[in-house]
C-alpha cells in the first residue's frame, strides 16, 4: 500500500487535463447561447456560496490562446472538455441550430489538434437546456430524443476532428446531487424515493442511443471512441474482517447502477435486491427500480468503446439501519467515517483496488481515468504541496495497477487545468493547476508548482527507475548545453529520459 513502485505506462498512453463548459466558459448569454439549468440555479440566491455564478467563469469562451497556451505548458497528450449544449441549440432541439456555438468548438477544436493535443469531448457536463428542463428534464423520457438528436448534431458537425467521445459526466451525480440532494441543478428533492431511478432510467436509455447513432452513421467514416465516465468512490470496509461492512461497502452503488446495465446487461442483482427489499419493507408491493424490458437490456448491453471513470478518494463502509424509510440512501448503504476536508480525503490506495475492481467485474475494459485531482480553499499559495503528493501517490498506484494487477489503463486525466466554479461552492474550493486570479477583471493563468511536477511525470511516462536511470545517463553521450540545462531543470527526474520516453500520438 505505501511502496513505491518504479516503471512506465504503455508507449502510447493517454495523458490529459479535463475541464467542463459550464464551469470555464462563462459567456453565458454570448453569440446566441440559450439558458442551461446551471445559469438558472446560479441566479437562484442561496444555491451557491457566496453567490457566484458561471456568468464569466474563467471566460474561456473569449480566452481560448491563453488555454492552449496552458496545455502546451502541462505537455499533456489529450484535452478533455464539454459542450455546452445550449450552446448549440439554445431551446434544446434541432429546431434552430447555433451556428456561432459550433464555430467555436470548431476553432476549439482546430487550436488542439495545431498544437498536437488530442480533444476528448464530453457531451453532456450537466448544462442542460433550460427549456427542457421546463418540460421535465430527464424525469420526461422524451428527453432520449432529444439526446439523440444533440449526440447526431455534435458527431455530424465535430466528428470529423474527435477520436474520443464521452456521454455523460457522471451519471450518479446528476442524479442524486441534482434530483436526490437538490444541491445540484435543477436542485430536486422532493421526491427521494422514485425520481433518482427514473431519471437514472433515462440517462442511461440516452447514453445508448447516443452510441447507436455514432455506430451505426459515423464510426465507419470517423473512427473514434465512444463510452461514457462513471465517478465511483472505492468504498472500504470499516473492519476488513467484518462479513456487514465487507457486504456495505459491495452495496454502495456507484458503478452497479451505471456500469452493469452498459457493461454487462441490466442493473447489478446487488442494485435490484438492495431497491426490492427497501421497497417491500416500506408495505410497497414491488420495487420502485424500474425496469427494463429484455430488448432494453440488450440494446444498453455493450454501449461502450472504453470504460471513462472519475475518481477522488475512498471512503469507509458499515451497515446502518434506515428502518422502513423509503429514500434513495435507505437503498445504499452509503454510510461512512469523515476527516479533514468536507468529502475528500487522501486515499490513493483505493484507486489501485477500484481499477482492479473494475477489471474483474466489467471484464477487462480499457480504462480512461477522466478525472482525479484535489482541491484547495483559503489563501492563495502557488507551491501547492499537496496537490503534488497527491498527483505522485495517486498516480503510482495507478502504475500498480498496470504493471502488477494487469488492469488494462489507457490514459489518465488529471481535474482540472485552471481553478473555476466548483459548483455549489462557487469559486472558494480550487481544483486548478493554474491558478485563475479573480481580481483581475483579465483572469490571468498562472501555474501553480504542481503544473512542473505533473509535466514531469508526463515527460517520463511514469515513475522511471533512478538506478536504471543512472545507467542509462551514463551510457548516453549529452552535449555540454544539454548538460547546462539539464541542471538548471526543476524536475524530480532527469529531464533527457522525454526524449525516449514520451509517448507519441498518431492522428490518422
Ligand atoms: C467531479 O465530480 C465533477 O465532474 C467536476 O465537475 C468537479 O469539479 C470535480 O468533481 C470536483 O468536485 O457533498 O458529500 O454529497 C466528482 C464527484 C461526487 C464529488 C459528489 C463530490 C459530493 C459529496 N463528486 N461529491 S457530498
Amino acid at each position: 500500500r505505501q511502496m513505491y513502485h518504479y516503471g512506465n505506462f504503455s508507449q502510447n498512453f493517454l495523458w490529459g487535463v479535463s475541464s467542463s463548459a459550464y464551469q470555464i466558459e462563462g459567456a453565458w448569454r454570448e453569440d446566441g447561447k440559450g439558458l442551461s439549468i446551471w445559469d438558472k440555479f446560479t441566479h437562484t440566491p442561496g444555491k451557491i456560496s457566496e453567490h457566484d455564478t458561471g456568468d464569466v467563469a474563467c471566460n474561456s469562451y473569449n480566452k481560448m490562446e491563453d488555454d492552449i497556451a496552458a496545455l502546451k505548458k502541462v505537455k499533456v497528450s489529450h484535452y478533455r472538455f464539454s459542450i455546452s449544449w445550449p450552446r448549440i441549440l439554445p431551446d434544446g432541439t434541432t429546431k434552430y441550430i447555433n451556428q456561432a456555438g459550433l464555430n467555436y468548438y470548431k476553432k476549439l477544436l482546430d487550436s488542439l489538434i495545431a498544437a498536437n493535443i488530442e480533444p476528448q469531448v464530453t457531451l453532456y457536463h450537466w448544462d442542460l437546456p433550460q427549456a427542457l428542463q421546463d418540460v421535465g428534464g430527464w424525469e420526461n423520457e422524451t428527453i432520449i430524443e432529444r439526446f439523440k438528436e444533440y449526440a447526431d448534431v455534435l458527431f455530424e458537425n465535430l466528428g470529423p476532428k474527435v477520436k474520443l467521445w464521452i456521454t455523460f459526466n457522471e451519471p450518479f451525480v446528476i442524479t442524486v446531487l441534482g434530483h436526490v440532494q437538490g444541491a445540484h441543478a435543477p436542485g430536486l428533492n422532493d421526491r427521494p424515493d422514485t425520481l433518482p431511478y427514473i431519471v437514472g432510467h433515462n440517462i442511461i436509455k440516452s447514453h445508448a442511443e447516443a452510441w447507436h447513432v455514432y455506430n451505426d452513421k459515423y464510426r465507419a467514416s470517423q473512427g473514434g471512441l465512444v463510452s461514457i465516465t462513471v465517478n465511483s468512490d472505492w468504498a472500504e470496509p470499516r473492519n476488513p474482517y467484518k462479513q456487514e461492512d465487507y457486504e456495505a461497502a459491495r452495496n454502495v452503488f456507484y458503478l452497479g447502477w451505471w456500469a452493469h446495465p452498459i457493461f454487462n446487461g441490466d442493473y447489478s442483482p446487488l442494485v435490484k435486491k438492495s431497491v426490492l427489499d427497501q421497497s417491500l419493507a416500506g408495505g410497497l408491493t414491488k420495487s420502485r427500480l424500474p425496469e427494463f424490458t429484455p430488448e432494453e437490456i440488450k440494446r444498453i448491453n455493450g454501449t461502450y468503446d472504453y470504460f471513462g471513470l472519475n475518481h477522488y478518494c475512498s471512503v469507509l463502509a458499515f451497515p446502518v439501519d434506515f428502518g422502513t424509510t423509503q429514500h434513495f440512501e435507505a437503498d445504499s448503504d452509503r454510510t461512512w467515517l469523515e476527516t479533514g476536508s468536507v468529502w475528500l480525503r487522501m486515499t490513493p490506495f483505493g484507486l489501485r483496488r477500484l481499477l482492479k475492481f473494475i477489471k474483474d467485474e466489467y471484464r477487462n475494459p480499457p480504462i480512461i481515468i477522466t478525472e482525479n485531482g484535489v482541491s484547495e480553499n483559503g489563501p492563495v499559495d502557488l507551491n501547492d504541496v499537496h496537490r503534488k503528493y497527491y498527483y505522485e501517490k495517486y498516480i503510482n498506484q495507478v502504475l500498480k495497477a498496470y504493471l502488477l494487477d494487469d488492469v488494462n489503463i489507457i490514459g489518465y486525466t488529471a481535474w482540472s487545468l485552471l481553478d473555476n466554479l466548483e459548483w455549489g461552492v462557487g469559486y472558494t474550493e480550487r481544483f486548478g493547476l493554474f491558478y485563475v486570479n479573480r481580481t483581475d477583471p483579465d483572469l490571468p493563468r498562472t501555474p501553480k508548482a504542481s503544473v512542473s511536477f505533473y509535466s514531469s511525470i508526463i515527460s517520463c511516462n511514469g515513475f522511471p527507475d533512478p538506478q536504471a536511470m543512472s545507467f542509462f545517463k551514463s551510457n548516453l553521450v549529452i552535449s555540454p548545453q544539454r548538460k547546462q540545462k539539464k541542471k538548471q531543470a526543476h524536475f524530480y527526474l532527469p529531464h533527457l529520459v522525454w526524449v525516449t520516453l514520451r509517448p507519441k500520438l498518431s492522428r490518422s
